[in-house]
């Protein structure tokens, strides 16, 4: 099972898929000049696979674990939004997938990004995994994220695995 697997290599214990009706097994289609902002994602775990890679462009940004449960780091964050490398720094990692690339990120303690595509659509399917089966996106993350908010979302939104910011 492919939830064994990611639990497996992230060696973190039982996960799940996540119960989000939107974005729990998301695909991304980015056209010429599409481009995905800087954000942290409500679930802690996703698997990338790029399906086709654009022609130019549409790099996948990173900044490893800037934050924690207990520590938002929002002076780090805000160096990453503004472009600034404080003391010669550099935190952002860029990965550019290639087709049939696989890879897992911890996009809620992760601030990432992908940059502008060029040319053919850029194609990847996002399966998305969490430490808690009952939670889903905040119904103003999956509106902001998806266009929209289910009843699921309203309904669960009481407990949280941590407290940070969306
Ligand atoms: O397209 C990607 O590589 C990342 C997508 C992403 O960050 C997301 O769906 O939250
Ligand atoms: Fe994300």
């Amino acid at each position: 099972m492919v939830v064994k697997f990611v639990s497996d290599c992230l060696n973190l214990g039982q996960i799940f898929r996540w119960a989000d009706p939107l974005g729990r097994n998301p695909y991304s289609v980015m056209k010429d000049g599409d481009y995905f902002p800087w954000h942290f994602d409500g679930n802690e775990f996703t698997v990338s696979m790029l399906v086709q890679e654009a022609d130019a462009g549409g790099t996948f940004e990173y900044s490893p674990n800037i934050r924690d449960p207990e520590n938002e780091n929002f002076d780090h964050v805000k160096e990453v939004l503004r472009g600034e490398q404080k003391g010669g720094q550099d935190r952002v990692k860029k990965l550019q997938l290639k087709t049939g690339d696989l890879q897992l990120f911890k996009g809620r303690y992760s601030l990432h990004r992908v940059t502008k595509t060029r040319g053919k659509p850029r194609i990847i399917a996002l399966p998305t995994y969490v430490t808690n089966p009952y939670l889903v996106n905040r119904p103003h993350h999956a509106k902001a994220f998806y266009g929209r908010a289910t009843d699921l979302h309203f309904e669960r939104d009481i407990q949280r695995v941590d407290s940070l910011t969306d």
